[in-house]
């Protein structure tokens, strides 16, 4: 059975990643993707006034998955806009309410902490807490200005995130970090480690642990190796999950999934990085993160052998050093050698 999967490359190098991505895609299982793209991006802004168009979230409504490549164009969208216009709508309209994404680090490639083992899974809530909108401004301009941005903490959210990764740790090492920042947020942060301990009761065998997102940040850093499951609100997530990628070599091997676990709409895939304008042209955007990514979406989708068949591919293309070093390999020879990687376990 094929499946259908909305493109959206986005901006930058999101058009790059996102074709290097289907092109394995197609040489590992040709026709098992039927993909129709969207060109929804800054540019699409520019000429239309809107990031994606009125009725864009139904228009992705009947695919089976959404793939995404990155947004943003800060000189000709501010970045709020362009955020607000398509990902974080995207993410909030189907209930993605899991983002998903794994620090590992692949054969061959060395970290700046040159450490040989790590495999975290960092869940970060993915459609309320600090990236909610909730706000305003008054008295914009003048010396009287006001700007207000709330934190939305529901329990409903809070209690589905915490649920979502006691049973992701439970079908790992079993071990959960809850990061919040409780000693200051004296109300959301508090209330997060209160569901935490509630649910705790009914995981007995998941070992939980509370940190505070500073604490956790230099944890990362120093000892990696103790971490299995992560579990944070929108904002830090964001943040930790720009840490793991840096511990994993960097933002080109960086993978996400946003997904909705009741499955009543798309869920979306895309590499943690953005558009990265600086190298946009220069074809040297890793398609790693991208096609890692790929991976997390035909496993979603249930074609678990296919994912492992390219996953495995990536694996001896790094071991082989082909990608492992920022900026050297272009994206065309990393894909190259992903591909013929393929051919030899096809
Ligand atoms: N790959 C998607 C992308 O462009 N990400 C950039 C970004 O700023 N994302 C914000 C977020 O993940 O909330």
């Amino acid at each position: 059975m094929s499946h259908r999967i909305a493109l959206i490359p986005g901006d930058g190098v999101g058009a790059a990643v996102v074709e290097a991505a289907m092109a394995v895609a197609d040489k590992a299982a040709p026709g098992l993707l039927r993909t129709e793209t969207f060109g929804w991006s800054c540019d699409h802004y520019l000429q239309t006034g809107r990031m994606m168009p009125e009725d864009g979230i139904e228009r992705l409504r009947g695919f089976d998955a959404i793939f995404l490549g990155a947004v943003g164009w800060p000189e000709k969208v501010p970045d709020s806009v362009s955020l607000h216009g398509l990902l974080l709508p995207i993410r909030k309209a189907f209930v993605q309410y899991a983002n998903i994404r794994p620090h590992r680090l692949l054969p061959g490639v060395e970290g700046p902490l040159k450490k040989t083992g790590f495999d975290i899974l960092c869940i970060r809530e993915n459609t309320e807490g600090e990236y909610a909108g909730a706000g305003g401004r008054v008295h914009q301009g003048t010396g009287d200005e006001v700007a207000v941005e709330t934190a939305i903490f529901t329990r409903a959210g809070v209690e589905r995130i915490l649920r979502f990764a006691f049973e992701q740790a439970i079908g790992r090492r079993r071990k959960l970090a809850s990061v919040t920042k409780s000693n200051a947020q004296k109300h959301s942060m508090v209330f997060w480690d209160e569901v935490t301990r509630e649910l705790a009761a009914q995981y007995p065998d998941v070992e939980v642990s509370h940190y505070h997102v500073d604490a956790i940040a230099a944890r990362m850093v120093m000892a990696p190796e103790t971490l299995d499951v992560v579990v944070a609100s929108n904002l830090f997530g964001d943040i930790l999950t720009d840490l793991g990628a840096a511990i994993q070599g960097g933002l080109g091997f960086a993978a996400s999934a946003n997904i909705d676990p009741t499955r009543q709409g798309p869920s979306m895939f895309e590499p943690v990085h953005g558009s990265a304008p600086d190298i946009a042209h220069l074809g040297i955007a890793n398609p790693i993160a991208a096609i890692w990514s790929l991976c997390m979406m035909l496993e979603h989708l249930g074609e678990r052998e296919v994912a492992s068949r390219i996953m495995a591919a990536v694996e001896a293309t790094t071991a082989n050093g082909k990608g492992t070093v920022p900026g050297r390999d272009t994206t065309h020879q990393i894909t190259a050698a992903i591909l013929a990687a393929l051919g030899n376990t096809a």
